[in-house]
């Protein structure tokens, strides 16, 4: 089995019993394929005598929404479990547990996570999680100062920048994300009910000229290594546990990128709430405790990136007084300019998310779309004048207000 393939489902039970100190050899395995993402095959393996089990993750050669048509290395199994190692070593308690990564077959066995649910799924179904943004400030903070020149040796941070180079996922991003919403391009996919708003987006040189500094960011800053793809669908929750899981988009860029995905997906579900919230008082209600993590989130992660940086920064002229501030607020801004980029592709791109595309009500869906519109693009035309994260809430209320 050790020539790459994808696997069945009978295969995934054989290797799973080849793990050595696992699984007895006679223990009766189940599997199930429950890979519900874009890109690659989940395996949930149980063995129901025992109540033990385990996830493998295996990397297909291809983009699996899209289909063959679109080659993407199987590297990016490599780039996710060494990312994870990464993650793990600084914060272990708030990712999986990484048991053992194939080369040979893009594999990576890792800790079952189904005792929690997928942070996109709880926010649709309005739930409240208390320790969110501590956690992932605290994600935030670690994995990005650590891997910055602030937080290590800057030549072994060139040593790691060579060793997550990422292009094709890369690709995708700067596709995806900072090209294809902004042109008429055939990957878009978007509800002829908003064909307006699509055709205002294309026609808009103002939030193009803003877009088109924020893709350069992504292309040339080499800040800290990123997870890359941080949004509710990338992260396992309980209301005491927070897990964030495939960082296959690993590479190194802007700081700001990896925070803004965790508040654009927070801005998401608030724009969403045009479908989920049975009355007026409930959806007020749940949208002041996400416009809450989302700046929690942010205030969370500023005091512990200052607080690294006073600790424990390894670079002596950085540590000269007012850089700090210049950098974080700089950090700032990049962030909120990003939340933006990744709200708009989450209506016009290819690939959507559930907070908005799984209400039924069209009307209300139609409301949501346009909402998640407004503040994103208000969000990337404003970012570079923002000081504050009060600003981003102030422009989702605003917005929710028309
Ligand atoms: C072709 S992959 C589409 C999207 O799914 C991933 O989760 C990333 O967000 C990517 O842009
Ligand atoms: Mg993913």
């Amino acid at each position: 089995m050790t020539q790459y393939h994808p696997l069945s489902e009978g295969e995934a039970i054989q290797f799973a019993k080849s793990i050595p100190d696992l699984f007895a050899a006679d223990a009766q395995l189940a599997s199930r394929e429950i890979g519900d993402g874009n890109l690659n095959l989940v395996f949930h393996i149980t063995e129901p005598a025992t109540g033990k089990s385990i996830i493998l993750k295996q990397a297909l050669p291809y983009a699996k929404v899209v289909g063959e048509s679109w080659p993407l290395t199987l590297d990016r199994a490599r780039i996710e479990s060494e990312a994870l190692q990464y993650e793990g070593a600084l914060c272990p308690d708030l990712v999986p547990r990484v048991y053992q990564y194939v080369p040979e077959l893009a594999l990576t066995v890792m800790e079952d996570l189904s005792d929690h649910v997928i942070m996109r799924r709880g926010l649709i179904e309005r739930n409240k999680y208390p320790k969110f943004a501590g956690d992932i400030g605290r994600f935030l903070s670690h994995t990005l100062f650590y891997s910055s020149d602030l937080g290590m040796n800057q030549q072994d941070k060139k040593e790691r920048v060579k060793q997550f180079i990422n292009p094709d996922l890369c690709k995708i991003t700067e596709d995806l994300i900072f090209d294809d919403p902004y042109r008429d391009a055939e990957t878009n996919s978007f509800d002829e009910t908003i064909r307006d708003e699509a055709e205002a987006l294309w026609n808009d040189t103002e939030l193009k000229l803003e877009v088109a500094r924020l893709r350069h960011g992504f292309l040339t800053n080499a800040q800290a290594l990123l997870h890359g793809d941080l949004h509710t669908g990338s992260i396992f929750i309980t209301e005491q546990s927070t897990k964030v899981i495939d960082p296959e988009f690993a590479y190194y860029g802007p700081m700001g990128f990896d925070i803004g995905a965790v508040i654009a997906n927070l801005l998401l579900n608030f724009a969403g709430q045009e479908g989920w919230s049975p009355d007026a008082a409930s959806r007020a209600e749940y949208r002041e405790y996400l416009l809450t993590t989302v700046k929690d989130t942010w205030t969370t992660f500023e005091w512990e990136f200052r607080s690294l940086w006073n600790d424990r920064s390894v670079d002596r002229i950085s540590n000269t007084p007012g850089f700090q501030d210049i950098y974080v607020e700089q950090l700032l801004r990049d962030t909120i300019g990003y939340a933006g980029c990744k709200m708009v592709r989450r209506i016009v791109g290819l690939a959507h998310v559930a907070d908005i595309d799984k209400i039924e009500d069209a009307a209300a869906k139609e409301r949501a779309q346009r909402l998640a519109l407004a503040i994103g693009k208000t969000l990337i035309k404003h970012h570079r004048s923002s000081v504050s994260i009060d600003e981003v809430l102030d422009i989702a209320v605003k917005a929710a207000a028309q």
